[in-house]
Order: structure tokens, then sequence, then C-alpha cells
């Protein structure tokens, strides 16, 4: 298959209710999607950044200049006969993970397609429902966060996730637990902590947590080493694993037990596989992250969580958690026992909605 062309999109798209995590709070998304011309086809991926550089460094300005002055001229009119391919010819690129894997990621989807296979299966997926969790955001006070929790075990998610910061946590997981004490409960603080609150995290020991997601700093391994020697609870790293050698580093050091993969953060379904293989050999299971993606980003993560090792609840949910319309048809959607199944079509199993998305785009340029 033959790059002919790249169509970058950014789409302003509002959320159902503002998300709030210890760095800020989103209340509408700039998305940048990238369709991948080849073999009079085309393929999609979502550039899965926030707004601003406060979870990783990339945003939509950063995502749009790479794509158009690096990533363009890398990939237009090479040949490739597998997705595979796409990311040795971006190897040359220091961060920008986000932006790569877009365009890896459409290119992927467009091969399954083509296969006449659904994405999960051409990934070597091997099962047909995942495991759904939810992320809730920080809430102005204990009701709110109690009445979201009530909401979505409702809805029969099987894992609820806070989000937490200082300040923000033993008492809404206190009370989160103390109302249900046997759903599987997760706290994630977002980097919102130093190795000087140890003690005050190991309080967390007594709530039976699943796990605590990235209480350190962004770029760090060793000290999360140090941190989890302290705790009995979990650690699960998300912000500091970008490749399958953090993950070896963090099974060495000891710095966690679980692994949330991100394939925006990872640099696309390649990377994603093989920090997926290399944590499956340190003996950690793996669960897929979110970044409040519209549907093509929601459609990969689907695609990504029926691999083996991929046995925890994600934080891969239904459209209509954030979005009045969801740019995919159908939507996602999940069923009374919190799980998702992987659609049988061919490629990601799910159409965008182009009207939709026309009218949702602030820019938009093709480049040749
Ligand atoms: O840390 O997992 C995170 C959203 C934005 C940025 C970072 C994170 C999140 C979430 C939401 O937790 C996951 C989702 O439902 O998409
Ligand atoms: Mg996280």
């Amino acid at each position: 298959m033959k790059i002919e062309a790249l169509t970058l999109r950014e789409l302003r798209m509002p959320l159902v209710t503002p998300f709030e995590t210890s760095f800020g709070k989103t209340a509408n998304r700039r998305i940048v999607l990238v369709e991948v011309h080849a073999d009079g086809a085309s393929g999609w991926g979502e550039v899965t950044c926030g707004e601003l550089p406060f979870y990783s460094a990339e945003t939509p300005d950063t995502a749009r200049a790479i794509l158009a002055n690096v990533i363009a001229p890398m990939v237009l009119q090479r040949d490739f006969s597998h997705p595979s391919e796409l990311a040795p010819m971006m190897r040359r690129i220091r961060g920008h993970a986000m932006a790569r894997a877009a365009v890896e990621n459409a290119a992927w989807e467009l091969a399954a397609r083509q296969a006449g296979q659904p994405l999960w299966r051409f990934l070597g997926g091997t099962r047909r429902e995942i495991p759904c969790g939810v992320s809730i955001g920080i809430k102005p006070n204990l009701d709110a966060q109690l009445a979201a929790v009530e909401k979505e075990l409702a809805a029969g998610y099987q894992r609820i996730k806070v989000k937490i910061k200082p300040g923000w946590d033993l008492d809404p997981l206190g009370a989160i637990r103390r109302r249900w004490p046997e759903i599987r409960l997760m706290g994630d603080a977002n980097s919102a902590y130093t190795l000087a609150d140890a003690q005050h995290l190991a309080r967390l020991d007594d709530f039976g947590l699943m796990m605590l997601e990235q209480p350190l700093w962004h770029d760090d391994i060793y000290f999360h080493a140090q941190l989890q020697r302290r705790l009995q609870t979990p650690l699960c790293l998300d912000e500091s694993i970008h490749h399958a050698r953090d993950v070896e580093q963090a099974v060495a050091l000891g710095a966690c037990r679980i692994i949330n993969v991100k394939l925006g953060r990872v640099g696309g379904f390649s990377s994603a596989r093989a920090v997926h293989d290399a944590a499956q050999s340190g003996g950690f299971p793996v669960w897929c992250g979110g970044m409040l993606e519209s549907g093509i980003g929601r459609a990969h993560n689907i695609a990504l969580s029926t691999l083996p090792n991929f046995t925890l609840p994600g934080d891969v949910t239904a459209s209509r958690r954030y979005w009045h319309e969801d740019i995919i048809d159908p939507e996602v959607t999940v069923t009374p026992q919190g799980t998702i199944m992987a659609p049988e079509l061919p490629g990601a199993g799910f159409t965008p909605r182009l009207d939709l998305i026309h009218r949702l785009t602030a820019w938009e340029e093709t480049l040749r």
C-alpha cells in the first residue's frame, strides 16, 4: 500500500460534563484526527493529547506542526506491506508519540479493513468481550462524588477509578469504600504527590484498593519503587511508561505491579503490543487507559484491549459518558455486565460520521 495523502482535522467537541484531574479541568476537547489515504481507501487515527501540556508535553498545536512538517514528509509516497512498517519510518522523531500513534494506528485500521479482518483479530487479540471500568473526575463535594459512583455502578461498570490529589484522597476513597465495601476501587493521582507523602499514602492501604495509579512524578520510575516498598496497595504506572524498556525497568526495580497502556502515550499499536508483551513477561497485568477520546480513539482502545494480558478492566467506556453525539456509527455501548463487545466488522468496526465530522471541524488540511 502506498500512502498518497494525509488529511489532518481538528474537531471541537464539548464534553457532556467537565472532567477534572489533579492537573486541571477540561470542558471542551480539541481533537486532532488523521486520515491516511492509501490505495483508494482511507484509515483514521486520533491524536490523544490534552489541550494543554499538563498530562504530557504534546498539544493539538504541537501535533499539527509535527504531523505537517515532520511526519508527512517521512511517510508520504512511501509503500508499506504491513502497518508495523510505519513506526520505523518515524523512528528518528524524539517524543511526539501521540502524533506518531495517530498515523500508525490509522494505517493499522486501514490494513485490517483491506485484509477483511476486524482490527482486534488483525492485532492478535483473543478476547471478544472486554471488561470495562470508569474514571471519575474530581467532584466539588462528597455527595457529588458518591452520586457519580452510584450512577456508574448502576450502568454495570466493573471497576471505579476516582481522581485524587492532596486534600482530596482519604475522604472520597474512604466514603466510597464505606458505602460499597466490595467494589473494585482505585485512585489516580496524575503525579500529584512526592515521596514526602509516603506515610500519608500508606493510609490508603486501609481501603483495599486494586491499585494506586501514578502517585509520583510523570517522568519517574525509580522513586515509585521506593514508594512501592512502603505500601501494600499495588502501584500502577501511567505517565512514566513510554515503551517496552520502561516496563522492563519497572519490573526490574519493582516500581509497580500493574501497567496502564495508552496507545498514544506509547506511540501506537506496535509499541503498545511490545509494552503488553514486556509486562506479560514480567508478570504484570495491564489495562487500557483512556484520554477522553472521540469514537475514533475509543474504537482503537477496544481493539487493543482484546490482547491476552489485558486482564483488568480498562478506562474504555460508552460514547455517551463523554459525548452527546459521537463521531462514529454505531456509537460505543456497554453491556449491563460492564463489558464492550469487540465488533466483528472488518477494520475498526465503526464508520466515521463524515457529515458530523465536517460540522465539528475547526480546520482541515490535506498533505500530499
Ligand atoms: O490519567 O488516566 C488518566 C483523562 C485525561 C488524562 C489522563 C487520564 C484521564 C482519565 C480518563 O483518567 C480516562 C477516560 O475515561 O478516557
Ligand atoms: Mg492515569
